[in-house]
């Protein structure tokens, strides 16, 4: 990869104006913003650092100047300067050819390791001032630019000598143009984070920064003879650290990987990916071929070790890299960028290289570091652990934004999970609600107090009856589904309770609500009611209690039984009581007379009810009061006991 390559001035064969950088300058640089702005010294920077991938440069001065330009200067071979076929000096070529590849140009690739200058035309074009200085040979060549053109008049094609000099090197200096950027201040942090960055990719370089634009010059070198080691260590500064660092290196097929990796105690993954020392935002193949082959490598390790039983499912990947801290920096020959910022590495064959690379060395070290990978299952097994916590946790969450669960929070569940021993009481009115609550058996009774009237949904368009928080919580809470017009949701399997139970006032509005209630079920939950999950409690209407010794206390269920006790009885032996509603009634008289399975007295609602409910509600929302009654009465009286 580093190989130095002969330089022949006749490889440089596309000439080209500079002009469509400075009309689209966004497409060479990614924008005129405070990122472009800075992103001209990353490209001159790429070609110091390219240099020193050849291998002919160790230092590179980053200066930020007082006046507000900026110098990048290294110690490589110094741009060619020799005349190119043109009869022009190579140098002014190189600066004045706008060459395909840029980062951020449609074609889309960007070579780095051999083909340099190739960004440093395009900081000219955004320059208002450039001079090229070049140390080669004993001499020092300079030449000078002002917004792409060269203001140094050649003599016979060459640059001016304008000193003597022992070392070699280039040094090219420009200030942007404040006439394309809409701020010309470069953003030193982020300009450090990407020297410390070039530095730990690149650990035989040094980096000199300096900023003298402020009253207090900073300088700062950037040096990491560790490498990637370093800048894992650098990135989990802070953290408790679960393994030691892993790293290794390797050659595929033309292409060298190079990863490093640690596990920290944190739920995060933080996987960084380069490609020819570019930074790759947007990720890409050499990131999933790592991902792809450690999630294998984790599952595998894991089976083998007894970790992963055979009923278990695999870990996910996000689940193999819970705490992982990594670096991945691939070598590639021809890569080809895509993204929206031409940072997401597309070349298939990187996949295989850096899946390749990992399989082999991981494998390695974990075979000989047991304790290692078994703290990685671990992470993975904490991960796996909190991921199904969260899964049921969205799960209720999504149902709660499809129907919120017991909007007004009045459900009292039962403790019993057994479907076929629970009942819900539909409960009309908070104060016989509250009754219910305290009289009925915990164990299998459920109360779901209803308040008023509930919506007609003969009435009522789909989205309006899902909206209402009645019916939202009957669903939810009934926990079948329910279908409408095409769609079926409905799964009788998952009802949560096998009798549904209506409990209303035995008066006009109970009735009425009772209808709604049918209505409802009859368009929506139809099966319920045809295998005969829906019942009508019948809450008795007199309480007689026989005076001095003469009998126990009894409820009549209507006016027909009332009649007949009257019938059987003196009136001046027994106490009569009527009751107005459920809610006149304590606790303990609602189990008596409402919720004892041994003594309630319940109705089961047949499918003929129900579409008659259906059929009637019109009538029954009516202002006259004489056919309701009516209906209600009829009904109650045709009720088929279950006792
Ligand atoms: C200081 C600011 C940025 C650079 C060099 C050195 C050479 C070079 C640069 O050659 C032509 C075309 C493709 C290889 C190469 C010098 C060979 C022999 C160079 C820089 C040659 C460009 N002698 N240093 N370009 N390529 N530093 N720093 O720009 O084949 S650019």
């Amino acid at each position: 990869m580093a190989a130095a390559k002969s330089y022949n001035a006749d490889s440089i064969t596309v000439l080209e104006g500079l002009e469509p950088v400075r009309t689209r300058p966004g497409m060479y640089i990614g924008g005129v913003g405070q990122k472009g702005l800075n992103h001209l010294i990353y490209e001159i920077l790429d070609n110091s650092v390219d240099e020193h991938l050849a291998g002919f440069c160790k230092n590179i001065w980053v200066t930020l100047e007082k006046n507000g330009s900026c110098t990048v200067q290294d110690d490589g071979r110094g741009l060619p300067v020799d005349l190119h076929q043109k009869g022009v000096s190579a140098e002014r070529i190189i600066l004045t050819t706008l060459h395909a590849g840029g980062k951020f140009d449609h074609g889309a690739y960007k070579t780095s390791g051999g083909l340099h200058g190739v960004g440093s035309s395009v900081v000219n074009a955004l320059s208002k001032e450039m001079t090229v200085e070049v140390s080669r040979d004993g001499l020092i060549y300079r030449d000078t630019y002002s917004c792409g053109r060269p203001t140094t008049e050649l003599k016979k094609g060459l640059l001016p000598v304008v000193g003597k000099s022992r070392h070699t090197g280039t040094k090219i200096n420009f200030l942007p143009d404040d006439s394309i950027f809409e701020r010309t201040v470069f953003k030193a942090d982020w300009l450090k984070s990407r020297l410390h960055e070039t530095a730990y990719l690149n650990p035989e370089l040094t980096i000199h920064y300096a900023d003298l634009r402020g009253a207090e010059e900073e300088h700062e070198t950037f040096h990491e003879p560790e490498g990637l080691k370093a800048y894992i260590t650098g990135l989990n500064q802070g953290e408790t650290a679960v393994t030691p660092l892993i790293y290794f290196k390797d050659s595929y097929e033309g292409s060298e990987v190079e990863v490093c990796l640690q596990f920290v105690d944190a739920f995060e993954e933080n996987i960084h990916g380069f490609c020819n020392n570019i930074f790759t935002q947007e990720g890409g193949t050499h990131i999933t071929g790592f991902k792809t082959k450690f999630t294998q490598l984790v599952n595998s390790y894991a089976r083998q070790l007894g970790l992963l039983k055979e009923k278990d499912e695999n870990f996910t990947g996000a689940d193999t890299r819970n705490g992982m801290t990594c670096v991945i920096a691939l070598k590639y020959p021809d890569p080809i960028f895509e993204g929206q910022t031409k940072t997401k590495l597309a070349s298939a064959d990187a996949a295989a290289a850096v899946a390749a690379v990992t399989g082999e060395k991981l494998e390695h070290f974990f075979d000989r570091n047991v304790e290692v990978i078994k703290n990685i299952v671990a992470c993975a097994e904490k991960s796996a652990k909190i991921r199904k916590q969260e899964e049921k946790a969205k799960t209720n969450l999504l149902s709660k934004s499809k129907f919120s669960f017991d909007s007004n929070g009045k459900l009292k569940v039962c403790t019993s999970k057994d479907p076929e021993k629970c009942e819900i009481f539909i409960v009309e009115g908070d104060s016989a609600g509250g009754s219910a609550g305290m009289g009925r058996n915990r164990e299998f009774q459920a109360i779901l107090p209803i308040r008023g009237k509930i919506l007609n949904v003969e009435k009522a368009s789909i989205d309006k009856v899902l909206a209402n928080a009645e019916i939202k919580t009957m669903i939810n809470t009934f926990g079948c589904g329910f279908s409408e017009g095409y769609g079926n949701d409905f799964d009788l399997s998952k009802l949560r309770y096998h009798k549904i139970i209506l409990m209303t006032d035995a008066d006009v509005d109970g009735s009425h609500i009772d209808t709604l209630l049918l209505t409802f079920f009859y368009r929506f939950m139809p099966e319920l009611i045809y295998h005969g999950h829906v019942y009508v409690s019948m809450p008795p209407l007199y309480l007689v209690t026989p005076k001095g010794k003469r009998g126990e206390p009894r409820y009549l269920y209507d006016d027909r039984e009332l009649s007949k006790y009257q019938k059987e009885h003196e009136p001046h032996t027994y106490d009569l009581k009527r009751f107005k509603g459920l809610g006149e009634m304590d606790a303990p008289d609602l189990w008596a007379t409402t919720l004892d399975p041994e003594r309630r007295v319940l109705k089961q609602v047949e499918i003929e009810d129900a579409r008659l409910a259906s059929s009637v509600t019109e009538m029954l929302m009516g202002s006259e009061v004489g056919p309701r009654r009516q209906f209600i009465y009829e009904h109650a009286n045709e009720a088929e006991l279950d006792w």
